[in-house]
């Protein structure tokens, strides 16, 4: 197993990786197959693209934490583009003060700031290394279930490294996962090749439940190394939630940050309207993925637009069915 306990540089980080490493993290719909179709495969009890599985061998035979390190976690399509934008700008508001004109995600999309590991680590793309060169405190985030994550970073004795995660109601989730599927793939049509699969526990990084539940039961038993968080908490309170995940990486604002509004800052830097609207994150009539495609609405309850009741009571139950006696619910 990989050791955890390499000195870390001096905190300089984090950096937006695509500063540094001069590359773009590459986007998911690049995976898609010669045939126009999202490849599933079944590896090691999950669901995940077949594209990313030399990745995520990878992740689990070399990857090293580094003392700071943080692992954003999610499912697909659960608020990772906000949660890397909150994160980045949380982490590194001494070197980039959120309301300056000129913050990386003024002009950056935050994947270009935040690296996804499954495609960074994949075979041939020697981006891994690139991993090496960033100074710590250094945030990456990735799809995998808590199950496949190398040991080197679940181990609940290794502090050094965290996990901040984030779920979503997954009616919502699926709704957005299928408006993204639908734009990379045309032949993707009903929102039914989303949703019966799903319910048998076949979507992308799927059994849902399993997700879920893998990141919450670690949180339980280590809150201090697994920080659980929901998509509609964070649409209620960004305020409160946004405290919450400064704390937890170990940079709490102090009261005066707090009185010259430094968190309302990083707020709404990171808010919707504004990410959205910004140049970098509009359409691209002349590519076949845009970073647009990451800001759709932004909302709770669209499910109700795509979902019969009786889908609806359909999905509710199998996934109450699976949390049942965990505590957590999403009714
Ligand atoms: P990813 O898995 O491809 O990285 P992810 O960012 O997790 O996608 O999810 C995208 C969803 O988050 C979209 O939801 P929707 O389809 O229901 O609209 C997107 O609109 C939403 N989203 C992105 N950025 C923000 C933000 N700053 N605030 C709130 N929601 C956001």
């Amino acid at each position: 197993m990989a050791t955890t306990n390499a000195p870390a540089p001096a905190a300089l980080g984090p950096v937006p990786f695509r500063d540094l490493c001069g590359v773009r993290p590459v986007s998911d719909v690049t995976t898609r197959s010669a045939d126009n179709k999202l490849w599933l495969q079944r590896y090691q009890g999950t669901w995940v693209l077949e594209s990313w599985v030399p990745g995520i061998m990878a992740i689990q035979r070399s990857f090293v934490p580094r003392r700071g390190d943080v692992v954003l976690g999610s499912p697909p399509k659960c608020g990772t583009t906000w949660l890397k934008a909150l994160a980045f700008a949380n982490m590194s508001r001494a070197a980039y003060p959120p309301a300056h004109p000129e913050h990386p995600l003024l002009r950056l999309n935050p994947h270009d700031c935040v690296p996804f590991m499954e495609l960074l680590f994949a075979t041939g793309t020697r981006k891994e290394s690139k991993m090496n060169a960033l100074p710590s405190p250094r945030l990456m985030n990735t799809h995998m279930q808590h199950s496949i994550l190398p040991a080197s970073v679940t181990t609940d004795q290794n502090l050094d490294c965290k996990i901040v995660y984030i779920c979503r109601e997954p009616k919502d989730m699926l709704v957005s996962l299928w408006h993204y599927t639908r734009r990379a793939l045309p032949d993707v049509s009903s929102f039914l090749d989303v949703f019966e699969p799903a319910c048998e526990g076949k979507c992308l990084c799927g059994p849902i439940w399993d997700h879920v539940l893998g990141y919450w039961n670690a949180s339980k038993a280590s809150p201090e190394k697994v920080l659980f968080l929901r998509y509609e908490d964070l649409l209620s309170d960004p305020v409160e939630n946004v405290r919450k995940l400064a704390r937890f990486v170990g940079q709490p604002f102090s009261v005066s940050e707090e009185e010259a509004g430094v968190l309302m800052d990083i707020v709404r830097l990171c808010s919707f309207d504004k990410l959205k609207n910004l140049e970098v994150n509009s359409a691209d009539p002349s590519s076949d993925f845009a970073n647009d495609w990451y800001f759709r609405k932004g909302e709770v309850g669209d499910w109700a637009n795509h979902m019969t009741p009786d889908m609806a009571r359909r999905l509710d139950a199998i996934v109450e069915e699976k949390l049942s006696g965990s505590g957590l619910s999403f009714l």
